[in-house]
């Protein structure tokens, strides 16, 4: 990400020589560019990747300048470049916080630093109020909700007295993990043959799911009916193991995920994955939008959700267009 930084300092000062009359064009006149800091947590999915693939091409599409830095899946890092932001005086500050907790302090110093802050995908939870200007992410509520639609017409369709499921959830305290959960939860607490025999954390990485579902197998067998998984990278690393152990996904146990990246759409044609609750990380033209607006000193939308869709085995698969992610 060093790189990228070094090639923002080269564009202002590129940017710099032709306001002063440096450059051939010096006669032109060169608006300033808009100078965005985000802080991404990291590369643990194929959300995550094409996520920051979005952005750098929406930034590059509307000529904004991007100090981009992966924080490796760890808060600290997040908080040492949002710091670092601040200090290179950004114009505006966006970030996709990996758990909801523990954001106050660094926050307040961006308020006093006059940098407005843009959540990107995910939410906090702070003591003071007003310290992020809006949230451009996912309703994540509404895509657990829908993940128990699927699973309640999929029972009444297979005339299921007794539904048992075990949940493989994301990053503990984020936002996604918490609300994919209760919106999953409030769902089916109306229906009486639905139970979430075991929530475990696989903290949306492919090897921690393929752990975690080894670890429900050992514990509870044939009697699971229902692997409810936060994303598909963990689905993908789940269903080696649900065959190993020599079950069918797909048809021995319903699997449900969500993202709807390509390869979970793949393996949801070939029937090894019931539903995918698409979650689109594609949230950088809004964002970009956004800053622009910001800069400009105009309100922005509180809260920017993307409309999202569901994918199953109750469609004609065809009719799913390529991914992108
Ligand atoms: O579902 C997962 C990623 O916050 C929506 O994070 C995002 C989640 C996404 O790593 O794959």
């Amino acid at each position: 990400m060093k790189s990228r930084v070094i090639h923002c300092g080269l564009c202002l000062l590129m940017t710099g020589l032709l306001l002063c009359g440096c450059g051939k064009k010096a006669e032109e006149q060169v608006e300033p560019t808009l100078l965005l800091g985000v802080s991404q947590i990291g590369s643990e999915s194929a959300w995550r990747i094409g996520n920051t693939r979005d952005i750098e091409e929406q930034a590059d599409r509307y000529g904004i300048s991007l100090m981009l830095e992966n924080a490796n899946q760890k808060q600290e890092n997040q908080i040492a470049a949002i710091r670092r932001f601040i200090a290179y005086k950004v114009d505006v500050i966006a970030f996709s916080p990996i758990v909801e907790e523990g954001w106050d302090n660094v926050l307040k110093e961006a308020k006093d630093a006059g940098i407005p802050v843009v959540l990107v995908d995910r939410d906090v939870s702070t003591q003071t109020e007003g310290l992020t200007t809006c949230l451009i992410g996912a309703d994540f509520y509404k895509e657990g909700v829908m993940a128990a639609e699927y699973l309640i017409r999929k029972a009444d369709s297979l005339g299921m007295e007794q539904v048992n499921i075990v949940e493989i959830t994301g990053t503990e305290n984020s936002t996604p993990m918490r609300q994919r959960q209760a919106g999953f939860v409030d769902t089916l607490a109306g229906d009486p043959r639905m139970q979430v025999m075991e929530s475990i954390d696989g903290d949306f990485l492919k090897s921690r799911g393929a752990e975690c579902m080894r670890s429900l197998l050992e514990t509870y067998g044939d009697s699971i009916d229902v692997v409810f998984s936060h994303n598909d990278e963990m689905t993908l690393g789940a269903l080696p193991e649900i065959e190993k152990a020599g079950f069918t996904p797909g048809s021995d146990m319903i699997i449900i995920s969500i993202d709807g990246g390509q390869e979970a759409i793949d393996v949801l044609k070939e029937g090894k994955i019931n539903c995918v609750v698409e979650c689109t990380p594609k949230l950088g033209k809004e964002l970009m939008e956004t800053a622009l607006k910001l800069k400009a000193g105009e309100a922005v939308e509180e809260v920017i959700h993307p409309v999202e869709e569901v994918f199953t085995d109750e469609m004609d698969p065809a009719t799913i267009e390529p991914r992108g992610y």
